[in-house]
């Protein structure tokens, strides 16, 4: 290596007797960007012909081996040397060739370390081929490599799913050869020794072979939740063809693939979505503030969400005090818990002592100052700003100074809450999506005078619970249910206009919503969104379009599946909506009260018109300073709402559309919203939306 190179290269060798460490040395996470490539090539190459070196260990600086491509570099061209040709110099090398692997080695970096002719890792590594999830498939022999190691069935399930390894399931599987606790460099050279000159290449091995039923049960499984995502089926295909072609021609194979993916609409919708999610808790005002400690929980109300809130806490090992006002009720929340994890013995995926150790940790109590020694307490207790404050007075009297008041309400907001107590700065909402323990979205809502010390500590909670965060400030609805709200009230217009509620729900589950509106309104309950309006009644503006089916339905007792009967018909508890002549009826009647001519809409229209509603009202709130950036807004719609994440959210998807159709839309939105119609600066917003 020359000496320019090396003082800038972020890949170094360390000489010790005869063997040498190739150290990658690119933080944060080592990933293979340009340089990295071309200082590993390199390195290879060099002490491959180097006489005194009879070994070769690729290890990472730091607290990982390598994170994979450098994601950034994928929606421009790829320079040269790539991944493969640096593989391809570490099976060409005459000695072996040993990856150390401590911490992640995820996608091209596991792909490296399976060109290698050994593995050996620390207990901490995590191993996996994660590119499904950018919308891309591995591209460096993977799906080559890992069938040789595993066999076709279980490479289709690990790479059509992306999930990472712990070292341990790696080396049980034979992705790696040894786990190590001692020193991981000793280790190495170990390794090293012991293959005394031998390369064990995996390309050269046979696929092992298994019957065809069994891989084609392992491809339907894999396919089961991979509606409009063209990367999973791909990746299956690439897997499969380990069987139908030689080696090299099913990585050239690959390859093709993954270039034709990398540049797809879907892979540039993922490559936004990880960093928007990095971008998340990077939140202003925060500055250097320190996290509160939070060592115990507590959780007032142990309904569907109280209870679901408790097990995401008890499942990172917090103890929970969760409280009720009668021994029924709380009888009832502590099952909802234990079902939970019955459900997961049951299915296989808890051990039943995990089970009991979790619910060893939980307190239940009728009485609220059992909550004086928590360090934090959620309320999930009915949806009524009365009884919120009631019980944040309560709260106030009985938690102990610096410990956090934090309220799960959907709409309400948190500043009157806070007004209730007398430490305003240690209240804010902690907004959770049902089921809690299982979405992956958490709203915090910082108040007018949440302190910045809490913001902070409601991030590393999420952390900790392992949610996704996304700090919004006070406003009806927060940033999803704001633009959940707006899009379905103009999707009930569009049924006075001449549309069915199973037309609107086909059209948006057609663009790729996991379900249509009107049937996530009957599976939620017609009567909530009842109780919102009326709410709201006061301060509507009169002159404004309002639909009235809802209402006409709720004072039918038709609150939606739980009465067997809302937008739709559910008889005798089907889950399935069932198209109904009554409620059509309902809505021509209410439209020909209107004096509406009804007329037909195509699906396209439908979703034009839903999507520039929900674009139009995020560019509302970001001008409000409700959201802090566009992307924040596509990370709530796609992780609390259904949204298709390959299609990025609906701002990632509108900016890209032609700008004149989206500003075409919007012109039809306003002309059928009529008065009260707010535009938002969509255009503006659109021309801040990240591309990658
Ligand atoms: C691939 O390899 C395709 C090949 O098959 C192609 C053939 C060669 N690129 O997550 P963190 C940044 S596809 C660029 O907060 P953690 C991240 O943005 C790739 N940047 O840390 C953040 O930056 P900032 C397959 C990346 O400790 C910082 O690193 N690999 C990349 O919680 C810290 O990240 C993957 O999909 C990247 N690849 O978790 C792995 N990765 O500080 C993706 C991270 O400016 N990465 N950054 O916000 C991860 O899963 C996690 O980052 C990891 C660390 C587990 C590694």
């Amino acid at each position: 290596m020359s000496q320019d190179r090396a003082q800038t290269s972020p890949v170094r060798i360390d000489r010790e007797q005869d063997g040498a460490f190739v150290v990658i040395d690119n933080p944060p996470v080592n990933a293979t960007s340009l340089e990295v490539r071309a200082g590993l090539l390199d390195a290879v190459t060099t002490l491959g012909a180097n006489n005194e070196i009879a070994a070769i260990v690729l290890i990472g600086a730091g607290k990982t081996f390598i994170a994979g491509a450098d994601i950034r570099e994928f929606g421009r061209p790829l320079r040269d040397p790539q991944v493969p040709e640096l593989i391809a110099a570490i099976e060409q090398c005459g000695k072996p060739v040993i990856a150390a692997i401590a911490g992640p080695a995820l996608g091209g970096g596991f792909e490296i370390a399976l060109g290698c002719d050994a593995r050996v890792a620390t207990a901490d590594a995590v191993v996996g081929l994660p590119e499904v999830t950018l919308g891309i498939i591995p591209g460096a022999g993977g799906t080559q490599r890992v069938p040789r190691l595993t066999g076709i069935v279980k490479a289709i399930e690990l790479i059509a799913s992306g999930r990472r390894l712990k070292a341990a399931e790696a080396k049980a599987l034979g992705l790696l050869d040894e786990v190590v606790t001692g020193d991981l460099r000793a280790a190495a050279t170990r390794h090293a020794r012991a293959l005394a000159g031998r390369k064990r290449r995996i390309s050269e091995l046979p696929v092992p072979a298994e019957p065809e039923e069994a891989i084609a049960r392992a491809t339907e499984e894999a396919m089961k939740g991979a509606r409009g995502r063209t990367a999973v089926k791909e990746a299956i295909e690439a897997v499969r063809d380990a069987t139908r072609m030689p080696f090299a021609e099913a990585a050239e194979k690959e390859r093709a693939t993954f270039q034709r993916l990398r540049q797809s609409e879907e892979a540039a919708a993922l490559r936004y979505l990880f960093f928007a999610e990095r971008e998340a808790v990077r939140v202003e005002g925060i500055g250097e503030a320190a996290s509160r400690p939070i060592a115990s929980v507590g959780v007032v109300g142990a309904g569907t969400m109280g209870a679901a809130i408790a097990v995401c806490f008890l499942d990172a090992s917090l103890p929970v005090v969760l409280i009720e006002r009668d021994p029924e009720s709380l009888d009832r929340g502590v099952e909802r818990v234990r079902s939970v994890y019955r459900r997961m013995v049951q299915s296989g995926r808890m051990a039943p002592h995990d089970m009991e150790r979790r619910l060893a940790q939980l307190t239940p109590s009728l009485s609220v100052p059992a909550l004086s020694g928590a360090d934090l307490v959620i309320e999930a207790v009915f949806e009524d700003m009365g009884v919120k404050q009631g019980m944040f007075r309560e709260l106030d009297r009985v938690m102990k100074q610096g410990a956090i008041i934090a309220s799960n309400t959907s709409y309400l907001d948190i500043d009157v809450l806070a007004g209730v107590t007398g430490r305003p700065t240690d209240v804010l909402g902690l907004h959770f999506f049902s089921p809690a323990n299982v979405m992956r979205l958490l709203e915090i809502v910082r108040g007018k005078a949440t302190a910045p010390d809490v913001l902070a500590t409601a991030l590393g909670v999420a952390r900790t619970i392992r949610k996704l965060p996304v700090v919004a400030r006070v406003a009806e609805g927060f940033i999803g249910n704001r633009i959940f709200f707006a899009y379905r009230i103009q999707c009930e217009l569009m049924l006075e206009e001449g549309a069915y509620p199973e037309d609107v729900d086909a059209a948006m589950t057609a663009f790729g919503l996991a379900m249509g509106p009107f049937a996530v309104n009957d599976l939620s309950g017609l009567d909530i969104s009842w109780h919102t309006r009326k709410r709201l009644a006061a301060t509507r503006d009169p002159k404004a379009r309002y639909p009235v089916v809802l209402d006409r339905l709720c004072e039918m007792g038709r609150y939606g599946q739980k009465t067997g009967a809302g937008w739709y018909r559910y008889p005798e508890g089907a889950r399935r909506c069932l198209t109904d002549p009554d409620v059509h009826a309902l809505i021509d009647k209410s439209a020909a009260e209107k004096g509406i001519a009804r007329h037909s809409f195509s699906a396209e229209q439908i979703q034009w018109r839903a999507l520039a509603t929900m674009v139009n009202e995020a560019a509302l709130l970001l001008a409000e300073g409700i959201a802090a950036r566009p992307s924040d807004v596509d990370l709530v719609l796609v992780n609390g709402y259904g949204f298709p994440a390959q299609k990025g959210g609906p701002l990632f998807w509108a900016s890209r559309r032609p700008r004149n159709q989206v500003t075409a839309a919007l012109d039809a939105l306003a002309a059928a919203t009529g008065h009260g119609f707010r535009r938002g600066n969509v255009e503006a917003v659109l021309d801040q939306v990240a591309q990658l």
